[in-house]
């Protein structure tokens, strides 16, 4: 007889109870500063534990707040298959479900992110401990893992994006789109021509389904709400807003209401991108906090941003390849594939890895065209047998090593563009003379890693962090907007290259002269038997 399906995890405090009881959750006790021990200790963590062991942290004492702060909850790929209750190989084949059968959201009354509703003088977002996530670099606290709600105002139809949402002060906060084709840049946009506000909900500690589709690459039009539905396989419980005429999810841990005025932006970051380097500080649309709705006893949940290993790069990555994988093999009913995977340290989505049947090794190369047209952000797509694991980077390595001929097997796409903040490909449309002399942390891309908790420490003891690069919650300043155009002003964002660490990639971008984006490895038919390798999943 077998055991029946737990239930989902409908909000963020079963799944820590969950991640307790199975002893994936680690506690700290003495007391954190929020704008650099949390992010060095979680990083630390992070990094120096083997996956099987992994764990989550909750922060309970969190110096002058009286909320506790939970990271590393969605790592390794057990532990986010775990937060949906299915084993990690039928990963994709559940967002293929989610997406092909997205539940309707259930309204109901009340629930419990409602249960403290603050407005006024009393709504302030200096009482959540968000943390400083790249402690030195970024210009302030951040909420990390931030799912924003707004709606289309001709349709109605609601989105729920992953957008990183930087604390200005007690009322303001910036949204961060990372292009104008996101979809919330994309309502935003709607409400700036009819010069009107725009309703904002953000939402943060949410069962982890939420989570998820808040990151999922879904079409325009889609409501990640019902496809977090899809993932639970139930319809997720939403309440109507305090002060905006939003559903968002009543059992999450916070609702942060407000609203987005067409006229202003206030310049946000830097902050550390996904790839391990600071953007520069660019004006973006700003939130008005109209209300702060929470449970009884919150909890603040953040993912550990910029250099990867983090949960965040890879709720990002199932983000990528749950609805792609959806897109081939549901939509363009595309044959011969296998599994899907993105490659350990490419920022959740720079290196596709593309497992095919060996039945369809000849089709090899109009699949990979057919992958690197659809645009996902990738730069590299592997192309590999049946017999290798792809989840492997050893494996991986000793593919490209022993069956790639690279002047017969390495294809170039031109004109497809990758993920925006790739430093190299941002290189590409900069004169390289303008790189040079440009050494200012506000103006470029840097790699910002090296930050042990010790280096830090270092930093905080010289008083290099209470320099200009301290955490703070600096005033405001207003930008208006270039009117029809919101996003006008992110052309500021200059374009930079660390030379020093992008030396392999540059020189294989120059050698096609900046055009070419992405590249596919060709599929050799297997010339060592599968069984000297022996890692089949
Ligand atoms: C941890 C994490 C942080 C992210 N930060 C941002 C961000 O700040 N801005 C952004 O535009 N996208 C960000 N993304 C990617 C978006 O969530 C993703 O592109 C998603 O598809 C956006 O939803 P949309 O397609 O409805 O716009 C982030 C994703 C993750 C997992
Ligand atoms: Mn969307």
């Amino acid at each position: 007889m077998t055991s029946p399906t737990p239930p989902p995890f409908l909000d963020l405090g079963s799944f820590l109870s969950f991640l307790e009881q199975s002893g994936r959750l680690k506690r700290v006790v003495k007391p954190v500063d929020k704008d650099w021990e949390i992010t060095c200790i979680a990083r630390w963590a992070m990094e120096s534990t083997p996956e099987d062991n992994a764990y989550g942290l909750v922060f309970e004492n969190v110096k002058n707040y009286n909320v506790p702060v939970a990271v590393n909850l969605y790592a390794p790929y057990a532990t986010y298959s775990a937060a949906l209750r299915i084993p990690p190989e039928t990963l994709l084949e559940r967002w293929a479900t989610a997406l092909g059968r997205p539940q309707k959201p259930v309204s109901v009354e009340s629930g419990p992110v409602q249960a403290v509703v603050e407005t006024g003088v009393q709504a302030s977002l200096l009482t959540i401990p968000a943390p400083v996530w790249t402690p030195g670099r970024d210009a302030g606290p951040y909420l990390s893992a931030a799912n924003v709600i707004t709606k289309d105002p001709d349709t109605g139809v609601q989105n729920m994006g992953s957008y990183r949402v930087q604390v200005h002060d007690e009322k303001h906060a910036g949204l961060f789109f990372g292009s104008k084709m996101q979809h919330g840049a994309m309502h935003y946009a709607k409400y700036c021509k009819r010069q009107k506000a725009m309703p904002v909900a953000i939402v943060v500690g949410a069962s982890p389904a939420v989570n998820f589709a808040a990151a999922a690459k879904t079409a325009y039009g889609v409501d990640e709400l019902e496809i977090a539905g899809g993932l639970m396989g139930i319809g997720l419980e939403v309440v109507k807003g305090k002060t905006i005429d939003l559903l968002v999810p009543a059992r999450a841990e916070y609702v942060i209401e407000g609203w987005v005025s067409p006229e202003t932006q206030v310049m946000e970051g830097p902050f550390g991108e996904a790839l391990g380097y600071m953007n520069c500080a660019a004006p973006a649309p700003v939130v008005d906090v109209t209300a702060i709705c929470h449970r009884q006893a919150p909890i603040h949940h953040g993912y550990v941003q910029q250099l990867p290993p983090s949960d965040g790069h890879l709720v990002m990555e199932m983000g990528v390849l749950g609805p792609l994988w959806y897109y081939l093999t549901q939509k363009l009913r595309l044959e011969g594939l296998r599994d899907l995977a993105i490659a350990r340290g490419s920022a959740g989505l720079a290196i596709l890895v593309v497992q095919l049947q060996r039945s369809h090794a000849r089709n090899a190369m109009s699949i990979g065209r057919t992958l690197a047209k659809l645009n996902f952000g990738q730069k590299f797509i592997y192309l590999v047998d049946e017999d290798i694991d792809i989840r492997d980077q050893e494996t991986l390595n000793w593919a490209l090593s022993s069956r790639v001929d690279p002047e017969r097997d390495i294809h170039f796409v031109s004109d497809i563009s990758t993920f925006q903040y790739d430093p190299s490909t941002l290189a590409a449309f900069a004169p390289l003379r303008l790189l040079h002399g440009h050494r200012g942390w506000d103006c470029k891309m840097r790699r910002a890693g090296d930050l042990t908790p010790r280096s830090v420490h270092h930093a905080a003891g010289t008083g290099k962090l209470g320099a200009d690069r301290a955490p703070r919650n600096h005033p405001p300043q207003a930008h208006s907007t270039a009117n029809g155009d919101p996003f006008r002003t992110r052309s500021r964002l200059r374009p930079f290259v660390d030379e020093s660490s992008n030396l392999s990639l540059n020189t294989l971008q120059g050698l096609r002269k900046n055009t070419t984006k992405c590249f596919c490895f060709k599929l050799q038919e297997c010339l060592v038997s599968p069984s000297l390798r022996g890692r089949q999943r």
